[in-house]
Order: structure tokens, then C-alpha cells, then sequence
């Protein structure tokens, strides 16, 4: 418990054996529950996690977006943090993180690498990368958005019901933070935290989740126009997205 809330921390992965161990070992005595995805992994991460007392939850099916979904229905706290499993989120930020929810008035807080503080903690073509999709979110949602890829985010869980999340993908990222930004009962902000190397091998694919992820933005962005338009329109999004 962290001043009376329950707090859940969340975190996919995907075989993450070289990682999972000191993200575990990081997390601070006042979490309440740890639940790690296990997205299909062929490694150790499973047994890693349960041997660190996590609970773990299989989900076959791979995908960021899908991990995260499967991971958030099992969530039980009031707050819920995220960060991957490759040790590159801080995790000795979540009180951090929690005193700037709790002293703030939105719902949900984006940590940003950005500016980044360690420079060799991104490769160039990730940080171009990332930096294109925040310029472009930011001009088609008309609010800066210095890191529209973060991974690690916190929020109260009942903004959940208020958001309609489809992406089973990496454009989960960017999707959980349009709704929340687009929601004002929910609101949101970011603040910027420390990023380091990841641990293990890479698992995002910089072109074609970059070029997905580029596509998902102008989707949504047409689409959550349709629906603000037509009231009845919401069941007609497609799954696409
Ligand atoms: N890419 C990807 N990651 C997954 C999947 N399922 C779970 N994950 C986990 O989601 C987290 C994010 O993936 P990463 O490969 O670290 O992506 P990233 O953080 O954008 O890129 P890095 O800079 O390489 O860390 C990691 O903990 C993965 O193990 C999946 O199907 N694809
Ligand atoms: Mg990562």
C-alpha cells in the first residue's frame, strides 16, 4: 500500500530472462502485486518471475497491445504502474511516479525518456524514430507530446473503463495515451525519467512498428473523429485498429 492505495505494477514480457530478474528484485516493498505477461516466451521468464513472486499470467497470443490488455483485466490495485521487462524503466521511480499522480489532478501520467539523460541508452534510429511519432502525434492531437512510445506509464485503474483500447500491438503505447489525453475526466501529463540500455535483444522491429505505428495514429485520429461526430458510431470502429 502507498498512502491507502493498493498498487499493481504490470509488466509484459517477452523473453526477457537476462532482465526480469532485477526489474523484480527493484520493486519497491509497498507494491502490493506484480503481475508479469508472459507473452508466449520460449526462455526462462516464467520461471524467473514466479521464483521472484511475481504472478504470472500466460498470454498465448503474441503481441505488446495484447499483453497489456491480458495483464490489465487481472490487475487488482487502485493505481496501476507499467514498465517492460528488459530493465530499461526505472523501477526505483514508482514513488516518484506515485507522489506526482497523487499530488496532480489527471488520471494518468506518461513517464518520458525525454530528454534523454543517458544518450547511448536509445539507438539513433529508435530515437529519430520516436521523436517523428511524438511531432506527429502532437500536431494531430494539438498537445505536445514529448514521448509518444514511452512504455511506462501510471494511472488510476478506473480510467480504464473510460478509454477504448483495441491495439493488440506497439501502437497500445501511443493508443492508452490519445484516449487518456482525449478524455478530459481522465487528463493527462508527463514527466521525464531516467531510461538505460535494455537488457537482453531487442523485440521491437524499428521499420515495421514504426511504419504501424505511424499508420495507427492517422487511423485513430480519423476514426475518434467519426465517432465525436456521430454519437452511434463508437461500435463501428474497426478491429483494425
Ligand atoms: N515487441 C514486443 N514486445 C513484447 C511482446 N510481448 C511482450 N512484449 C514486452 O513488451 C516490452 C516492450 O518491448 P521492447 O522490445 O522492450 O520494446 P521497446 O521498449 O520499445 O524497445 P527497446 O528500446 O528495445 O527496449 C518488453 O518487456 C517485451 O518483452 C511482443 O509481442 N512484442
Ligand atoms: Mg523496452
Amino acid at each position: 500500500m502507498y498512502r491507502e492505495h493498493k498498487i499493481t505494477i504490470v509488466i509484459p514480457c517477452l523473453n526477457e530472462e537476462e532482465g526480469i530478474h532485477e526489474v523484480l528484485a527493484r520493486v519497491p516493498e509497498f507494491v502490493d502485486e506484480v503481475i508479469v505477461v508472459d507473452n508466449d516466451s520460449t526462455d526462462g521468464t516464467a520461471a524467473i518471475a514466479r521464483s521472484c513472486g511475481a504472478r504470472v499470467i500466460e498470454e498465448t497470443v503474441r503481441g505488446y497491445g495484447r499483453a497489456y490488455k491480458t495483464g490489465l483485466l487481472h490487475a487488482q490495485g487502485d493505481i496501476v504502474v507499467t514498465l517492460d521487462g528488459d530493465r530499461s524503466y526505472p523501477v526505483d521511480s514508482v514513488s516518484y511516479l506515485l507522489e506526482a499522480l497523487l499530488n496532480s489532478n489527471v488520471g494518468f501520467i506518461s513517464a518520458s525518456r525525454f530528454p534523454i539523460q543517458n544518450p547511448e541508452s536509445m539507438a539513433l534510429l529508435n530515437l529519430i524514430g520516436n521523436k517523428i511519432l511524438s511531432l506527429i502525434m502532437s500536431l494531430l492531437y494539438f498537445r505536445w507530446i514529448r514521448d509518444s512510445q514511452s512504455g511506462m506509464w501510471i494511472f488510476y485503474r478506473d480510467v480504464l473503463e473510460k478509454m477504448n483500447l483495441r491495439s493488440d500491438e506497439m501502437a497500445f503505447s501511443e493508443e492508452i495515451k490519445i484516449e487518456a489525453l482525449c478524455n478530459p475526466q481522465i487528463g493527462f501529463r508527463e514527466i521525464t525519467i531516467n531510461y538505460s540500455n535494455r537488457a537482453g535483444e531487442e523485440k521491437l522491429r524499428p521499420w515495421r512498428d514504426g511504419w504501424n505505428n505511424l499508420m495507427f495514429l492517422f487511423k485513430k485520429r480519423m476514426f475518434r473523429r467519426a465517432r465525436s461526430q456521430e454519437p452511434g458510431a463508437r461500435s463501428q470502429e474497426p478491429d483494425v485498429l
